[in-house]
């Protein structure tokens, strides 16, 4: 039986591939292995039955034979580690790549995430219009250093490898937010190179072929 992932059954974005299950279907893709995804309800993920498998009853989870994980990155980490594609054989190398999937998680994506919830969380207060300047610069900074490392090379450290999927995965969240990406070239041909990869594409596909026969909310 293949590996089980939960997804939002009806997702604010509608299927533009921001929830987090779009980057674990992104992985699944890149090594060739296949998925069933079980679609949640906001109501469902907080019930003692899912709060099993996530403990703060969010998505994405993932449950095959007798192991069950939540958190993206260490979902990503265990499909990467067990299917050739994602990481580098040299053991070095593997180190690097993984600190690119801290690197995105820990460092890139929180101050990305602050902005996006206090822009809808936030934006009825007189004081929101005087901290979004500071937050945004947060993430400049990020990306002009990201920038910098990145040069004109096409992934962050020789082959394509989890810690592209998951910065990638973290700029476009950026990309529907903000058009801050644009100030970074190389950054924005970056994330259109990890879209075009035909893996992201499927990835993105099944996403929204969830959406695809609903009428909207
Ligand atoms: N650190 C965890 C991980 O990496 O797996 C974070 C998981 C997480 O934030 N899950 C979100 C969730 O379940 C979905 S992805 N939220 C429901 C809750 O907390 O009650 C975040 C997300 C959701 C929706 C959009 N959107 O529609 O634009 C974008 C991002």
């Amino acid at each position: 039986m293949p590996a089980a992932i939960t997804a939002f059954e009806s997702s604010p974005d509608r299927g533009a591939g921001l929830a987090r299950d779009t980057r674990v279907r992104w992985a699944f893709e890149e090594v060739g292995q296949p998925y069933d995804v079980r679609l949640v309800s906001f109501k469902e993920m907080k019930e003692p039955a899912h709060l099993v498998l996530h403990p703060f009853g969010q998505i994405p989870t993932y449950e095959e034979g007798n192991l069950a994980l939540f958190e993206t990155g260490s979902i990503i980490l265990h499909i990467a580690e067990n299917h050739a594609g994602l990481l580098p054989a040299d053991s070095n190398a593997r180190a690097r790549a993984i600190t690119w999937m801290f690197a995105a998680l820990n460092t890139v994506e929180p101050p990305i995430v602050e902005r996006e919830a206090a822009s809808y969380m936030e934006r009825d207060n007189p004081w929101h219009k005087h901290r979004l300047p500071i937050m945004d610069d947060r993430i400049r900074t990020r990306l002009s250093q990201l920038s910098a490392r990145l040069g004109d090379a096409d992934w962050l450290d020789g082959a394509f490898s989890a810690g592209d999927l998951l910065m990638i995965s973290v700029l476009l969240r950026l990309r529907y937010s903000s058009p801050m990406l644009d100030e970074f070239p190389n950054l924005a041909t970056y994330v259109a190179r990890g879209e075009a990869r035909p893996a992201y594409q499927r990835a993105f596909a099944a996403q929204l072929a969830v959406f695809a026969d609903r009428a909207p909310n």
